[in-house]
Protein backbone atom coordinates (compact mmCIF):
# COMPACT_ATOMS: atom_id res chain seq x y z
CA UNK A 1 0.00 0.00 0.00
CA UNK A 2 1.73 3.29 -0.86
CA UNK A 3 0.77 6.72 1.36
CA UNK A 4 1.44 10.12 0.27
CA UNK A 5 0.96 12.59 2.79
CA UNK A 6 -0.09 16.07 1.19
CA UNK A 7 1.40 19.39 2.97
CA UNK A 8 0.69 22.78 1.43
CA UNK A 9 2.91 25.34 2.24
CA UNK A 10 3.26 28.98 2.68
CA UNK A 11 6.40 30.59 4.30
CA UNK A 12 7.04 27.40 6.48
CA UNK A 13 10.55 27.61 6.34
CA UNK A 14 10.83 27.80 9.88
CA UNK A 15 8.46 24.29 9.81
CA UNK A 16 9.49 22.40 7.12
CA UNK A 17 12.61 20.68 7.46
CA UNK A 18 11.48 19.73 11.52
CA UNK A 19 8.08 18.60 10.16
CA UNK A 20 9.46 16.33 6.93
CA UNK A 21 12.25 14.63 9.23
CA UNK A 22 9.66 13.90 11.85
CA UNK A 23 7.07 12.39 9.27
CA UNK A 24 10.57 10.12 7.78
CA UNK A 25 11.16 9.31 11.30
CA UNK A 26 7.90 7.59 11.70
CA UNK A 27 9.02 5.01 8.89
CA UNK A 28 5.97 4.47 7.36
CA UNK A 29 6.31 1.72 4.90
CA UNK A 30 6.26 2.74 1.35
CA UNK A 31 5.06 6.62 2.14
CA UNK A 32 6.07 9.24 0.31
CA UNK A 33 5.36 13.39 1.08
CA UNK A 34 4.52 15.98 -1.18
CA UNK A 35 5.14 19.17 -0.37
CA UNK A 36 2.97 21.88 -2.40
CA UNK A 37 4.45 25.12 -2.36
CA UNK A 38 3.15 28.39 -3.54
CA UNK A 39 6.56 29.78 -4.24
CA UNK A 40 6.99 31.21 -0.35
CA UNK A 41 9.59 33.95 -0.76
CA UNK A 42 11.02 32.37 2.98
CA UNK A 43 12.72 29.57 1.04
CA UNK A 44 10.47 27.01 1.94
CA UNK A 45 10.97 25.02 -1.30
CA UNK A 46 14.95 25.28 -1.27
CA UNK A 47 14.39 23.32 2.03
CA UNK A 48 12.49 20.73 0.53
CA UNK A 49 15.01 20.22 -1.86
CA UNK A 50 17.68 19.91 0.29
CA UNK A 51 16.19 17.44 1.86
CA UNK A 52 14.99 15.64 -1.12
CA UNK A 53 18.61 15.37 -2.38
CA UNK A 54 18.96 12.71 1.28
CA UNK A 55 15.48 11.51 1.54
CA UNK A 56 13.59 10.24 -2.47
CA UNK A 57 10.53 9.67 -0.72
CA UNK A 58 10.16 13.53 -0.34
CA UNK A 59 8.66 15.39 -3.63
CA UNK A 60 7.89 19.47 -4.13
CA UNK A 61 5.60 20.18 -6.48
CA UNK A 62 6.09 23.97 -6.68
CA UNK A 63 3.73 26.21 -8.17
CA UNK A 64 4.77 29.20 -9.36
CA UNK A 65 1.01 30.85 -10.93
CA UNK A 66 -1.02 29.46 -7.97
CA UNK A 67 -1.49 30.83 -4.95
CA UNK A 68 -4.15 29.29 -2.05
CA UNK A 69 -4.89 26.85 0.67
CA UNK A 70 -7.59 25.50 -1.48
CA UNK A 71 -6.00 24.82 -5.11
CA UNK A 72 -2.96 23.98 -3.52
CA UNK A 73 -4.59 21.13 -1.68
CA UNK A 74 -6.51 19.99 -4.95
CA UNK A 75 -3.03 20.08 -7.16
CA UNK A 76 -1.57 17.90 -4.26
CA UNK A 77 -4.45 15.30 -4.20
CA UNK A 78 -4.31 15.11 -7.91
CA UNK A 79 -0.45 14.34 -7.76
CA UNK A 80 -0.22 11.89 -5.07
CA UNK A 81 -2.76 10.14 -7.39
CA UNK A 82 -0.68 10.38 -10.43
CA UNK A 83 2.07 9.05 -8.25
CA UNK A 84 -0.41 5.83 -7.89
CA UNK A 85 -1.28 6.44 -4.19
CA UNK A 86 -3.49 4.42 -2.50
CA UNK A 87 -4.02 6.21 0.62
CA UNK A 88 -3.80 10.00 0.34
CA UNK A 89 -3.41 11.83 3.55
CA UNK A 90 -2.98 15.52 4.29
CA UNK A 91 -1.78 18.15 6.75
CA UNK A 92 -0.46 21.38 8.01
CA UNK A 93 2.82 22.20 7.91
CA UNK A 94 2.96 24.27 11.19
CA UNK A 95 2.74 21.24 13.56
CA UNK A 96 -0.73 22.31 14.57
CA UNK A 97 -1.20 18.48 13.25
CA UNK A 98 1.05 16.27 15.58
CA UNK A 99 2.93 13.73 13.07
CA UNK A 100 2.64 11.46 15.93
CA UNK A 101 -1.15 10.53 15.44
CA UNK A 102 -0.44 9.75 11.63
CA UNK A 103 -0.16 5.93 12.53
CA UNK A 104 -3.74 5.90 14.05
CA UNK A 105 -5.30 7.93 11.08
CA UNK A 106 -3.63 5.16 8.97
CA UNK A 107 -5.09 2.73 10.76
CA UNK A 108 -8.80 3.91 11.17
CA UNK A 109 -8.74 3.64 7.36
CA UNK A 110 -9.14 0.00 8.10
CA UNK A 111 -12.72 0.28 9.24
CA UNK A 112 -13.75 3.76 7.06
CA UNK A 113 -12.84 5.73 3.45
CA UNK A 114 -12.19 8.82 5.05
CA UNK A 115 -10.34 9.22 8.81
CA UNK A 116 -10.25 12.71 10.51
CA UNK A 117 -7.60 13.65 13.28
CA UNK A 118 -10.37 15.07 15.35
CA UNK A 119 -9.99 17.44 18.68
CA UNK A 120 -13.64 16.91 19.31
CA UNK A 121 -14.43 13.30 20.03
CA UNK A 122 -13.33 11.57 23.21
CA UNK A 123 -9.33 11.69 24.10
CA UNK A 124 -9.12 14.82 21.57
CA UNK A 125 -7.84 18.14 22.78
CA UNK A 126 -8.23 21.61 21.29
CA UNK A 127 -6.91 23.48 24.73
CA UNK A 128 -3.33 25.36 23.47
CA UNK A 129 -5.42 27.80 21.48
CA UNK A 130 -6.70 30.95 22.92
CA UNK A 131 -10.14 30.86 24.23
CA UNK A 132 -11.64 32.82 21.20
CA UNK A 133 -10.54 30.53 18.31
CA UNK A 134 -11.26 27.82 20.44
CA UNK A 135 -14.77 29.30 20.35
CA UNK A 136 -15.15 30.66 16.88
CA UNK A 137 -14.10 26.68 15.38
CA UNK A 138 -16.65 25.20 17.98
CA UNK A 139 -19.37 27.60 16.28
CA UNK A 140 -18.31 27.18 12.69
CA UNK A 141 -18.33 23.37 13.75
CA UNK A 142 -21.83 23.73 14.87
CA UNK A 143 -23.16 25.65 11.43
CA UNK A 144 -21.66 23.40 9.95
CA UNK A 145 -22.87 20.44 11.18
CA UNK A 146 -26.43 22.07 11.34
CA UNK A 147 -26.79 23.24 7.47
CA UNK A 148 -25.00 19.93 5.85
CA UNK A 149 -26.08 17.29 8.23
CA UNK A 150 -22.98 15.54 8.86
CA UNK A 151 -22.42 13.70 11.87
CA UNK A 152 -19.05 14.29 11.75
CA UNK A 153 -17.64 15.89 15.28
CA UNK A 154 -14.66 17.51 13.85
CA UNK A 155 -15.89 18.78 10.29
CA UNK A 156 -13.19 21.84 10.08
CA UNK A 157 -9.75 19.02 10.87
CA UNK A 158 -7.35 19.48 7.35
CA UNK A 159 -5.52 16.51 9.21
CA UNK A 160 -6.91 13.23 7.43
CA UNK A 161 -6.81 10.47 5.41
CA UNK A 162 -8.82 9.43 2.27
CA UNK A 163 -8.58 5.83 0.28
CA UNK A 164 -7.53 6.82 -3.23
CA UNK A 165 -10.96 5.52 -4.34
CA UNK A 166 -12.69 8.67 -2.20
CA UNK A 167 -10.91 11.31 -4.26
CA UNK A 168 -11.11 9.13 -7.38
CA UNK A 169 -14.58 9.55 -7.07
CA UNK A 170 -14.88 13.01 -6.41
CA UNK A 171 -14.46 15.33 -9.26
CA UNK A 172 -11.19 17.56 -8.37
CA UNK A 173 -11.70 19.23 -11.74
CA UNK A 174 -14.61 21.02 -10.64
CA UNK A 175 -14.07 21.78 -6.69
CA UNK A 176 -15.60 25.19 -5.40
CA UNK A 177 -13.47 26.35 -2.74
CA UNK A 178 -10.10 27.89 -3.61
CA UNK A 179 -9.38 28.40 0.13
CA UNK A 180 -9.21 26.44 3.12
CA UNK A 181 -12.63 25.98 2.90
CA UNK A 182 -11.93 23.32 0.73
CA UNK A 183 -11.43 21.04 4.08
CA UNK A 184 -15.21 20.94 3.96
CA UNK A 185 -15.93 21.11 0.47
CA UNK A 186 -14.45 17.89 0.25
CA UNK A 187 -15.53 16.18 3.36
CA UNK A 188 -19.18 17.05 2.73
CA UNK A 189 -18.89 15.72 -0.67
CA UNK A 190 -16.83 12.18 0.62
CA UNK A 191 -20.21 12.16 2.54
CA UNK A 192 -22.72 12.80 0.00
CA UNK A 193 -20.98 9.79 -2.17
CA UNK A 194 -21.83 7.62 0.75
CA UNK A 195 -18.02 6.90 1.89
CA UNK A 196 -17.94 6.26 5.73
CA UNK A 197 -15.83 8.54 7.58
CA UNK A 198 -14.36 7.86 11.12
CA UNK A 199 -12.63 10.26 13.60
CA UNK A 200 -9.38 9.69 15.62
CA UNK A 201 -8.41 11.90 18.53
CA UNK A 202 -5.64 13.85 17.89
CA UNK A 203 -4.51 16.98 20.39
CA UNK A 204 -4.77 20.13 18.01
CA UNK A 205 -2.15 22.32 19.32
CA UNK A 206 -0.86 26.32 18.49
CA UNK A 207 1.57 26.65 15.96
CA UNK A 208 5.25 27.77 17.58
CA UNK A 209 6.81 28.95 14.37
CA UNK A 210 6.23 31.47 11.45
CA UNK A 211 2.88 32.71 11.38
CA UNK A 212 -0.81 32.25 10.34
CA UNK A 213 -1.57 33.03 6.56
CA UNK A 214 -5.32 32.44 7.39
CA UNK A 215 -7.60 35.15 8.69
CA UNK A 216 -11.25 36.54 9.49
CA UNK A 217 -12.01 36.77 5.57
CA UNK A 218 -11.15 33.01 5.28
CA UNK A 219 -13.80 32.36 7.89
CA UNK A 220 -16.38 34.70 6.69
CA UNK A 221 -15.99 32.63 2.91
CA UNK A 222 -15.82 29.19 4.83
CA UNK A 223 -19.53 29.76 6.52
CA UNK A 224 -20.84 31.47 2.81
CA UNK A 225 -19.37 28.26 1.13
CA UNK A 226 -21.19 26.01 3.32
CA UNK A 227 -24.39 27.71 2.38
CA UNK A 228 -23.45 27.60 -1.44
CA UNK A 229 -23.20 23.87 -0.60
CA UNK A 230 -26.38 23.43 0.92
CA UNK A 231 -28.16 25.48 -1.08
CA UNK A 232 -26.85 23.84 -4.52
CA UNK A 233 -27.50 20.36 -2.86
CA UNK A 234 -31.31 21.22 -2.41
CA UNK A 235 -31.70 21.67 -6.03
CA UNK A 236 -30.27 18.74 -6.78
CA UNK A 237 -26.84 20.59 -8.43
CA UNK A 238 -24.42 18.50 -6.33
N1 LIG B 1 0.41 26.09 -0.83
C1 LIG B 1 -0.21 26.92 0.01
N2 LIG B 1 -0.30 26.58 1.31
C2 LIG B 1 -0.92 27.44 2.15
C3 LIG B 1 -1.49 28.66 1.72
N3 LIG B 1 -2.03 29.30 2.80
C4 LIG B 1 -1.80 28.49 3.85
N4 LIG B 1 -1.11 27.38 3.47
C5 LIG B 1 -0.67 26.26 4.30
O1 LIG B 1 -1.84 25.63 4.82
C6 LIG B 1 -1.59 25.20 6.16
C7 LIG B 1 -2.60 25.89 7.09
O2 LIG B 1 -2.36 27.29 7.12
P1 LIG B 1 -2.18 28.11 8.50
O3 LIG B 1 -1.59 29.43 8.18
O4 LIG B 1 -1.47 27.27 9.50
O5 LIG B 1 -3.68 28.34 8.90
P2 LIG B 1 -4.40 28.01 10.24
O6 LIG B 1 -3.93 26.68 10.74
O7 LIG B 1 -5.86 28.17 10.01
O8 LIG B 1 -3.92 29.17 11.16
P3 LIG B 1 -3.09 29.07 12.53
O9 LIG B 1 -3.95 28.26 13.48
O10 LIG B 1 -2.90 30.44 13.00
O11 LIG B 1 -1.81 28.37 12.20
C8 LIG B 1 -0.14 25.54 6.47
O12 LIG B 1 0.68 24.43 6.19
C9 LIG B 1 0.15 26.68 5.49
O13 LIG B 1 1.51 26.84 5.19
C10 LIG B 1 -1.38 29.00 0.32
O14 LIG B 1 -1.83 30.02 -0.14
N5 LIG B 1 -0.75 28.10 -0.48
MG1 LIG C 1 -2.02 26.46 11.31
Amino acid sequence: MKTVVVVPTYNESSNITLLLQALLKLKLPNSHFLVVDDNSPDGTAERVLDLQKKHKQVHLLLRTKERGRGSAGIAGYKQALAMGADVICEMDADFSHDPRYLPSLLQGLAHADVVLGSREIEGGRDDDRPLRRQLLTKCANFYIRFFLGLHVKDCNSGYRCFKRKVLETIDLDHMLAQGPDLVQEVLYKSHLKGFHIAEVPISFVERKHGISKLGYKHLYKGYFMVLKLRLLKLFGRL
